[in-house]
Order: structure tokens, then sequence, then C-alpha cells
């Protein structure tokens, strides 16, 4: 990591990424580069995914638990880069409820997910409504972060609705005779107004968090999606933490 005053040479560092250059932990799309939206080259939105692992948090979670009982988190690590990588994994909360973590450590083939399961135990008397954040890294080339908030509760939880999910364009393809060489992308708002949003994700992989956020928040989250204008379909599913889910098919080319 490197002092701030020579932030902007990181950034521009990065944009050409040197073998050996490190992320800072909770990396965004807002520290790889800011000139991102007005970059009409689709090498950039490849290399800015190279350089980052994504984690997303399980839909099959559950972050509502009753005391004297245990619970699975699943942190699903996808590696973006061209290239084989090691990761590290390492998982810390508030109120040493963590049983235990599997597995700790794993090798990921570039584009390919696996799960982490963390396990907990909340301890018999354990307040109702208090709250437990947990945080899992997986430190690699490059450190990911993904934090989720764990609620004590001896009833069920009542949310019914799927969250809300919006987008904007920032770039599209329609001015250009062919594809080669074009890049649209789009900001996707998501946000799930009753339990939270759990996970943001798209196929193909490839959106971005503007900002890391704490799973169960009930704010905006806020992502890019960037594609070769010779890949312009994309989906975005956003997950609350009841497991609903509201889905977003785009094609740029409509
Ligand atoms: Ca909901």
């Amino acid at each position: 990591m490197k002092d701030h005053h020579c932030n902007q040479e990181r950034k521009r560092e990065i944009v050409v990424f040197p073998e050996n250059e490190l992320l800072p932990a909770n990396a965004t799309i807002d520290d790889v580069s800011i000139e991102f939206q007005s970059a009409a080259d689709e090498r950039t939105a490849r290399q800015i995914l190279q350089t980052i692992t994504k984690i997303d948090v399980g839909p099959q979670s559950q972050l509502f638990v009753a005391p004297g009982s245990t619970l699975v988190i699943y942190f699903e690590v996808t590696n973006l880069r061209n290239e084989p990588t090691y990761h590290n994994f390492n998982v810390q909360d508030e109120k040493r409820y963590l049983e235990q973590m599997e597995p700790r450590f794993l090798w990921l083939m570039p584009n390919q997910r696996e799960s982490v399961r963390v396990t907990i135990l909340v301890p018999q008397g354990s307040e109702l409504g208090s709250k437990d954040k947990i945080t899992f890294t997986s430190q690699s080339v490059v450190q990911a972060q993904q934090s989720v908030m764990v609620t004590v509760s001896s009833t069920g939880v009542v949310d019914s609705w799927q969250p809300r999910i919006w987008y904007t364009y920032n770039t599209r393809c329609d001015w250009r005779w062919n594809c080669v060489g074009g890049t649209w992308s789009i900001e996707v708002v998501a946000r799930d107004y009753e339990t939270g949003l759990l996970s943001m994700r798209s196929t193909p992989e490839g959106l971005v968090l503007r900002s890391p956020f704490v799973a169960g928040t009930n704010e905006e989250v806020t992502a890019t999606y960037s594609a070769s204008c010779c890949e312009p379909r994309v989906t975005i599913t956003a997950y609350d933490l009841n497991r609903n889910q509201r889905t977003l098919q785009l094609n740029v080319d409509d």
C-alpha cells in the first residue's frame, strides 16, 4: 500500500498493472481507476477486473440466529484475475461467536468461485436484538473483505418483499459501427428496506462495488458493471436476508 500523497501516481500505476502492485484493504473501483467512465477501451475494463477478488455472501446464509444455536455463513470467493491465485482467509467478529472456518486457504483458477463456510455459535442467554459484525478477509495478490451483521432473534424473519434494483447507463454502444474495441457500462443500485441487502452479483462476472457494504444494510448499495460491446447482455441479481431476490436482465443493444 502506498502513501496518500502519491495517490494520483498509484492510480496510474494500477491501470498499467505491474505484477506486484497491492491494492489497499477494501479496494473498490474508485481505488483502481477514476478514469473508468471515460475509458472507451475494453482492455481497461478487463484490466480493472484483473486486480480484483470478489466476495459475495451466499444466498443460503442465515443472518438471524436464536440464542443457544449455531449458524453457517457462506462467503463465496471469486478470482477475477487471469491467473491462478493463492488465497489465505481470515475471519473476525466483535462478540467472539466464531466457532469454525473451512477451508482456511485455497488456490483458485481464473474465474473460479469457491465457498468458505464460517460457523458461529450464539451463547444461551444472549440478548435478543443484539448484533455481531463478522468480517471475512481474503488475502491474495489483492486483499478483499466482506462484512455481515448477524442479529440475535428468537422469532422468524418477516420479509416477503424483493429488493429494489435500478440502473443508469454510463456509456452505451449505439454510436459504433461494430462492437470490437467498444465498452459499455452501467451503474446499478440495489436496496432492501426490510431485512436488508445480502448480496448483488452479475452473470457474466464483473460487477464491482463502488464501496464496501455490510450484508444486512438497509442503505443503497451501488456497483458498476462494464463489458465489451461484443458482450451486450448481463443479468444482475440482488438478494435480501430472507432469500428474496430480484433479477435485472439487460441488453445494451435494446
Ligand atoms: Ca426484502
